[in-house]
C-alpha cells in the first residue's frame, strides 16, 4: 500500500485496528504486507498491571481490543495490533509487563530474552512507549529500562498513565520528579501525561507517534 507522507498529518489515524497475532518470540513476529521493515511498530513496556494493554484501546478507541485485568499478568505474549486505513499503515504491539513477582523465575527469564531479541533485532520498531505509573514516584525498573533503551539506542517516550487517580494540582510535581529521574532530554525523549480512563493525553500520543511514522 501507498505510504502517505506524514508532514501535514497531525496524528496517526486509528481506524481500521485488527488483533492480528499473539507472538512468544522475535521469529514467531508477524511480516508485514511483504516486508516486516516498512510498516512501523510502536511498542507498549511497562511494569505489570500499569495500564499497557488499556493504553492501547483509548488510543484506539476500543473497549477491549487488548485483554485488560485487574490482576497482574494479564498480557503473556507479543501482541500485534495492525492499523491499516488508507492514511497510515502501522502496528502497536503489547509486551507483558516487567516485575510481576508471582510469575516463575524461568518463565521471566524466558520472557525478559525473548522480548530483549525483539527490540534488539526488530528493525522496524519506530518508538517504545514506558508506561510508568504516574501516581507513584518512579521505579527502579522503569529506571533500567530507560537505562537499557539508552543504551541498545531504541527511540522511546516515557508516559505516565492512571492520572485521573491523581489531583490535578500534583501533576506539574509529578512531571518534573519523573523528567529528572530519567534525564529526559527533549526534543529527542519525551515525557507525556495520559489517562486511559478520561482519555487525557490520547491525542498527544498519537501526534508523538506521527512524529516518529515512516
Ligand atoms: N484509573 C485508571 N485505571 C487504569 C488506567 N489504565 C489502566 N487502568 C487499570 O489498571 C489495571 C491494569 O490495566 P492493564 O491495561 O491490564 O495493565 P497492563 O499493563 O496491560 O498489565 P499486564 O498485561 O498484566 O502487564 C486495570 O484494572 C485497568 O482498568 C488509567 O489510566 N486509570
Ligand atoms: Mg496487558
Amino acid at each position: 500500500m501507498a505510504r502517505v507522507p506524514t508532514e501535514n498529518s497531525f496524528a496517526l489515524d486509528v481506524s481500521n485496528p485488527q488483533f492480528v497475532k499473539s507472538a512468544p518470540s522475535l521469529k514467531d513476529a508477524p511480516v508485514w504486507a511483504g516486508s516486516s521493515s516498512h510498516v512501523p511498530e510502536y511498542v507498549m513496556l511497562g511494569r505489570s498491571n500499569v495500564g499497557k494493554s488499556s493504553c492501547i484501546n483509548a488510543l484506539l478507541k476500543r473497549k477491549q481490543l487488548a485483554k485488560t485485568s485487574n490482576t497482574p499478568g494479564k498480557t503473556q505474549l507479543m501482541n500485534f495490533y495492525e492499523i491499516q486505513n488508507p492514511k497510515h499503515h502501522w502496528v502497536l504491539v503489547d509486551l507483558p509487563g516487567y516485575g510481576y513477582a508471582k510469575v516463575s523465575k524461568t518463565k521471566k527469564r524466558l520472557w525478559a530474552e525473548a522480548f530483549e531479541l525483539y527490540l534488539k533485532n526488530r528493525d522496524n520498531i519506530a518508538l517504545c512507549l514506558v508506561m510508568v505509573d504516574g501516581q507513584i514516584a518512579p521505579q527502579e525498573a522503569d529506571m533500567q529500562m530507560v537505562e537499557w533503551l539508552r543504551f541498545h539506542q531504541r527511540p522511546f517516550a516515557v508516559v505516565m498513565t492512571k492520572l485521573d487517580r491523581l489531583p490535578k494540582a500534583q501533576w506539574q510535581k509529578q512531571e518534573k520528579l519523573f523528567r529528572e529521574s530519567f534525564s529526559i532530554i527533549e526534543p529527542e525523549e519525551a515525557l507525556l501525561s495520559f489517562s486511559a480512563k478520561t482519555g487525557w493525553g490520547v491525542s498527544n500520543v498519537l501526534q508523538l507517534l506521527a512524529r516518529h511514522y515512516g
